[in-house]
């Protein structure tokens, strides 16, 4: 029997144009997320000054800024990071359903690939272990995603 075409993404993320946006709520955890995504990005070969960081209020304000930047041409990719984590209100259901939908809407829309590096936690123990402690780095989890969606839309 043949083999089928396979098409896969290499993680090589040498020459690209990486915009990171990344929400000031939670920053304690955000900022861990950001040194993450920033440091795998270089490791896989995307030149420091390739990057830029722009920072927005919180996660109900991430899907606008990662739209502007996809609908600037600028960018090979937008990674969105931020940390929402469960209050005493239904508050946090809602700016999580917003901003996962909004960013989908933006990848879908722009075809510019967005990596989801959001954390939706119930408790702040859960969001410190997802932020490169036990359960390991979302942010570094999330780069590494749209770096292999960014090489997998160059082939088809
Ligand atoms: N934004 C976050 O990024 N994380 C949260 O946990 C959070 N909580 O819990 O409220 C949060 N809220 C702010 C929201 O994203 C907007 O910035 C704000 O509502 C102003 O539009």
């Amino acid at each position: 029997m043949s083999a089928p075409t396979t098409i896969a993404g290499r993680l090589d993320a040498k020459g690209l144009k990486i915009a990171v946006v990344a929400a000031r709520f939670n920053d304690f955890i955000v900022d861990r997320l950001i040194s993450g995504a920033l440091d795998y990005l270089e490791r896989h070969g995307m030149d420091p000054d390739a990057g830029t960081l722009v920072r927005v209020p919180g996660a109900f304000e991430l899907p606008l800024v990662c739209q502007k930047l996809a609908q600037s041409g600028k960018f090979d990719g937008i990674l969105a990071l931020g940390a929402v984590i469960r209050g005493g209100t239904p508050h946090f259901d809602y700016v999580c359903a917003e901003a996962s939908k909004g960013l989908a809407q933006v990848m879908l829309q722009s075809g510019v690939p967005v990596g989801f590096g959001l954390l939706t936690c119930d408790t702040i123990e859960q969001a410190v272990e997802r932020a490169g402690t036990k359960v390991g780095n979302k942010g570094v989890e999330a780069a590494s995603a749209m770096l292999e969606t960014i090489r997998v839309m160059e082939q088809l």
